[in-house]
């Protein structure tokens, strides 16, 4: 593993994504600053000062796609549940990779696969994850639902420290689980998920899905019940 600090960049993801042929495996890129951040469909990121992390793993484990990839934002998911528990938190998972704490989002991961034709020149996996804020800070959000671990505990977070736990966490199992596949972190998953047995809504490019979340399969698509049918889905975001 090898870990690049910038002091300033428009998105870690882009940076990663724009210069992939010079880094291997395991290239952890992190900014000071961040200052266009991306969510998914063309989101913000709000980058809410030095004492948050920003970054992007680079990961180029095969020179093909495999559908475990998928499955990496629910990998980091589970990590991220971990370390907000060493810290006494009680973090909780929406489905597909939304980490909540008192249902207030903390962190936000986006994965972002690079081909060349049918080779796979690698994946960009971002997260940005709130350390130190402000209410106010926060207030800026959109939506409005935005938390940081020193507002949920009362103290200042170090950086610094929980980037070591988080590269020593995630690439502990990480070769193990790119072989077991979703399975390998299910229990850990669901035991986190705040989601299931409850009717919700979900939006799929555009369409909105209603059912009861029954269950998330071995593949960690979420499984909806509406009307005696059953919808299976691999991506969409719960409203
Ligand atoms: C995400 O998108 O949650 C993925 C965010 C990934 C950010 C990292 S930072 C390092 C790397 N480089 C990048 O450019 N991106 C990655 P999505 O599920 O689309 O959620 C975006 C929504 O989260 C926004 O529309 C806001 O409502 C909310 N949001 C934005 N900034 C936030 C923050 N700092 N804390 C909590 N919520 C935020």
């Amino acid at each position: 593993m090898e870990l690049i600090t910038l002091e300033e960049v428009d998105s870690t993801n882009n940076y990663a994504k724009k210069n992939l042929k010079n880094f291997s495996d395991k290239t952890v890129i992190r900014a000071l600053r961040q200052i266009s951040g991306r969510g998914r469909l063309n989101r913000r990121w709000v980058d809410l000062g030095e004492n948050n992390l920003f970054l992007s793993v680079v990961l180029k484990p095969s020179e093909t796609f495999s559908s475990v990839y998928t499955n990496l934002t629910q990998y980091l998911s589970v990590i991220l549940c971990q370390l907000f528990e060493e810290y006494g938190l009680h973090p909780e998972i929406k489905w597909p990779n939304d980490v909540l704490i008192n249902g207030k989002k903390i962190a936000g991961i986006l994965c972002e696969t690079i081909m060349q034709g049918a080779a796979l020149k690698g994946l960009v996996l971002g997260v940005g994850i709130n350390l130190n804020s402000t209410s106010s800070e926060l207030v800026s959000i959109p939506g409005n639902a935005a938390t940081s671990v020193n507002l949920e505990i009362d103290r200042e977070v170090n950086p610094d420290n929980f980037l070591d736990m988080f590269l020593k966490l995630f690439f502990k199992n990480y070769d193990e689980f790119l072989e077991k596949g979703f399975e390998f972190i299910k229990s850990d998953y669901l035991s986190r998920a705040c989601f299931l047995n409850k009717q919700i809504q979900v939006e799929v490019l555009n369409e909105t899905k209603y059912g009861i979340a029954k269950f998330v399969n071995d593949s960690g698509e979420l499984v909806l019940y509406n009307n005696g049918k059953e919808f299976t889905l691999n991506i969409g975001d719960i409203l």
